[in-house]
């Protein structure tokens, strides 16, 4: 214990080597740092601000925040990555760059990757055409590669998220193998993971095909080793199946109890409508979640409630493989239980021995001691130095990275010594046979959907939406389409639009930009159906999955998307959290103090204002209505006061053009509403005099955009960082700098005069 604390005692933390800050090429592809790693991109900002050489190339075939890094953004078209990278490969072996020490003694099968590379990217100008850039850029970039020793190429969901995901990861190893650009400072391939303990979920086995500390389930010695060690001779032989396989399972009845733990399938998995389909018909569905609702939970025979991060105790494991402890914080809320608790209780009661754990510290220690069981430094995974840590010791553990030799001594980094976790411990070059995504278009469905992720929303919402400040960046589900394919398809900008793919359907708002190529169209991931009538965009997502992986094909299905032509539009703020039945388009978010709904319907109601009191009152004393309406029914506003307070607005037109909302959103906060602006109420826009701060852009210190113009055109703001210092705006988490960029761009040509 001593040598422990003498090791990481928290003033001795090992030396972190900071590779993406060190680095003076910076190759971020299939990700969106900006919005998706906050964090580290604002120490990527930070870093190239304070070392001038340092550069930044962004592979992607959308625009992107990330882009407002980059000295050379290559837009290419989806899914060509493979044959970017062996591209690569076979100009940095034209002009020599091999290092040949390196991969002599150190790698094996580059001869073969070599002549596969080659038959599929002979040279600059096939690749350039292949994925659709400029081939002057793209000699750029190999040239930037070829002669910069620090690279670091950041790799993400752009890559894996596709049915030859581990193809390309290998394509991009193949490029830093054959340089030796791996295991020495500022540099390397670096597969950025997602979820926060991504890594550690890897580390104890979670994948359906992997044992614990990172072993793998078909190899013999693997398998008997760790049956050795759990004294138990009914390890599993056969991989289980994977997520897409295993729904499929549950559909066809071969798969009758299942328990799903921390994931919300209903919204996140490809084919959503077909895991509806599994969850509905499997006999005994158990859901761990620790929210009440979500599109999962609505099928559970078994909920079972689980604590939430700042609830419970452990350890997460990051990117860079440090091991950080996660203290609980806040008290246990009804009957929530930590999962480690409700796993282990179950075990036990079905008959595993030595499954009854105390403690998160418990655990840990077999972890620790697994991973170090007959490990002569051949297996990667091993915190051996981590054994035996006694409650207090497991308290005050400092992050530390793995490795952990016995001894105490931490590694930072791996495979500078040259040497791999193979059999040879050489490093393998593996041929990439480039393959296109799976399904292509074709006349029914003409467009490529590409899906992600928005700055201020996590995964299904079932958090972020609570938050009205999370909330009020997008407010609504929507869909980003080319101005070439806008045109051409007749979709408006802010109407909605029909998307229709082979798998499902959805109804999103048009976005019009040219952020996404012609041909192209982005959704967000996020909204379910607690927060939207139709936008689950993995309804729409179609199931096909790389072989080895098990990775579905995230980012390219084919689609349709044509004009949602509804007989009336509106929106809805209310206090009061109300089910807008009628309509046959609605989405809703939370803002401060109140329900924000956006609603489009088929059918005209005979009477919108009966129709309002039926969704939005109850009988109140001091209850006030201020009404606008045309006998048609075709426009009808109205605002509900009691005692004077803010109730609610409904705003309905006969097209999607309707006033703003965010001066109501903010009157809302009123414990009065003047008369002043009583009489503004219906048009939505304050009386003369006041300001209407307009769409949130900064979540952070919630600044809107009309007080962005504002300030740009009276205080002659002229960059993000006087935009800073005057108004706060990007001064916090620095996630909208690149949206003030573009709104000082958008200044500047004129867009708001
Ligand atoms: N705000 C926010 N942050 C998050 C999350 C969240 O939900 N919200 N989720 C976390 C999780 S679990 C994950 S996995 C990460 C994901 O982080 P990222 O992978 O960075 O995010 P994505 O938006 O899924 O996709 C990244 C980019 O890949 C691009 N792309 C699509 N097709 C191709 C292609 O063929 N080639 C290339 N080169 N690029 C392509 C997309 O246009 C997109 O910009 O984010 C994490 N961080
Ligand atoms: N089309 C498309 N689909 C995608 C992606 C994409 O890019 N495009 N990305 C994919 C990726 S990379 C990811 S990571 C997935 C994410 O998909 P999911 O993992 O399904 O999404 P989450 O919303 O994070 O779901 C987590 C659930 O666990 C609950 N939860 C939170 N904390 C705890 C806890 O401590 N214990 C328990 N028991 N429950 C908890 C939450 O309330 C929520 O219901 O989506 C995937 N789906
Ligand atoms: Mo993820």
């Amino acid at each position: 214990m001593a040598a422990h604390k003498r090791a990481f005692g928290s003033d001795t933390v090992p030396t972190c080597y900071e590779d993406l800050e060190q680095a003076d090429l910076l190759v971020l592809t299939g990700s969106n740092l900006a919005w998706c790693h906050p964090v580290l991109y604002q120490r990527v900002l930070a870093a190239k601000k304070a070392r001038p050489q340092m550069r930044v190339v962004v592979i992607d075939p959308r625009k992107t925040a990330t882009c407002d890094a980059a000295d050379l953004h290559l837009q290419v078209q989806s899914g060509t990555d493979s044959v970017l990278f062996n591209g690569l490969l076979v100009w940095l072996r034209d002009q020599h760059r091999m290092d040949e020490l390196f991969v002599r003694h150190q790698t094996q099968g580059v001869e073969e990757t070599l002549r596969i590379a080659e038959w599929y990217s002979p040279s600059p100008r096939a690749v350039a055409e292949h994925c659709g850039v400029d081939e002057q850029d793209l000699l750029t970039y190999f040239n930037w590669f070829a002669d910069t020793e620090q690279v670091v190429t950041v790799f993400s969901q752009g890559i894996n998220q596709s049915t030859s995901g581990v193809d390309k990861g290998n394509a991009i190893i193949n490029c830093h193998l054959f340089t030796g650009r791996i295991g020495r400072p500022g540099m390397g391939p670096f597969s950025i993971t997602g979820q926060p303990n991504a890594m550690g979920g890897r580390e104890v086995g979670g994948l359906a095909n992997q044992l614990a500390s990172h072993m793998e389930l078909d190899d013999p010695l693997h398998h008997e080793l760790v049956s050795r060690f759990w004294q138990t001779a009914k390890l599993a032989d056969k991989p289980g199946l994977k997520a897409v396989d295993m729904f499929r399972a549950v559909e066809q009845g071969r798969i009758k109890a299942l328990w799903v733990m921390g994931t919300n399938p209903a919204v996140s998995m490809p084919d959503a409508n077909q895991v509806k389909r599994a969850l509905a018909r499997c006999e005994c569905l158990v859901v761990s979640d620790c929210v009440a609702e979500n599109d999962t939970l609505r099928y559970a025979h078994i909920k079972l409630p689980a604590q939430a991060w700042g609830e419970k105790d452990g350890t997460v494991t990051n990117s860079e493989r440090r091991i950080s402890r996660q203290r609980c914080f806040l008290p246990s809320p009804g009957m929530a239980k930590p999962d480690w608790w409700i796993l282990s209780q179950v075990g036990a009661r079905l008959g595993f021995p030595g499954m009854d754990y105390d403690s998160p510290a418990q655990i840990f220690d077999e972890h620790a001691r697994l991973s170090g069981f007959e490990n002569h430094g051949d297996r990667d995974f091993d915190i051996s130095g981590l054994i035996g840590l006694d409650q207090p010791a497991y308290d005050g553990l400092a992050p530390v990275q793995w490795p952990i030799a016995a001894n105490g001594q931490s590694k930072a980094r791996l495979f500078g010594n040259g040497r791999f976790y193979t059999r040879s411990q050489r490093a393998n070059f593996l041929p990439v046979t480039p393959r296109p995504p799976a399904i292509h278009t074709d006349e029914a469905y003409p467009l490529v959907l590409n899906t992600g992720r928005v700055r201020d929303h996590w995964h299904t919402m079932t958090r972020t939406a609570k938050s009205p400040r999370l909330s009020a960046h997008d407010t609504e589900p929507f869909i980003v389409v080319n101005p070439y394919d806008a045109e051409a398809l007749s979709l408006e900008a802010g109407a909605l639009a029909a998307v229709s793919s082979h798998w499902g359907e959805a109804i999103l708002r048009t976005r019009v930009c040219d952020s996404v190529l012609p041909g192209d169209v982005f959704a967000p991931i996020h909204w379910s159906d607690q927060y939207a009538s139709a936008a689950r965009v993995d309804s729409l997502v179609n199931d096909k999955v790389d072989l080895i992986s098990g990775q579905p094909e995230f980012k390219h299905t084919p689609v349709r998307v044509i004009p949602y032509r509804a007989a009336w539009y509106g929106f809805m703020l209310t206090r009061r959290d109300i089910k807008p039945r009628r309509a046959s388009y609605w989405s809703k978010a939370r803002r401060e103090g109140l329900w924000h709904y956006e609603v489009a319907g088929e059918q005209r109601p005979d009477n919108w204002a009966a129709r309002a009191r039926q969704l939005l009152c109850s009988d109140e004393p001091g209850a006030e209505w201020r009404e606008l309406y045309d006998s048609t029914q075709s426009n009808y506003r109205a605002a509900r006061l009691v005692n004077g307070r803010l109730d609610a607005v409904i705003i309905i037109g006969p097209t999607p053009e309707l006033p703003p909302r965010d001066w109501l959103v903010e009157l809302f906060k009123l414990d009065k509403v003047d008369e002043k602006a009583r009489s503004r109420l219906l048009r939505g826009t304050p009386p003369k005099g006041q300001d209407d701060a307009g769409r949130v852009v900064c979540a952070c210190f919630s600044v809107g955009l009309n007080t962005i113009v504002k300030g740009i055109r009276e205080q002659r703001l002229g960059s993000a960082e006087a935009i800073g210092q005057a108004l706060n705006a990007g001064t916090n988490c620095g996630s909208c700098v690149p949206e003030l960029k573009r709104i000082l761009a958008e200044f500047a040509a004129g867009a708001y005069d």
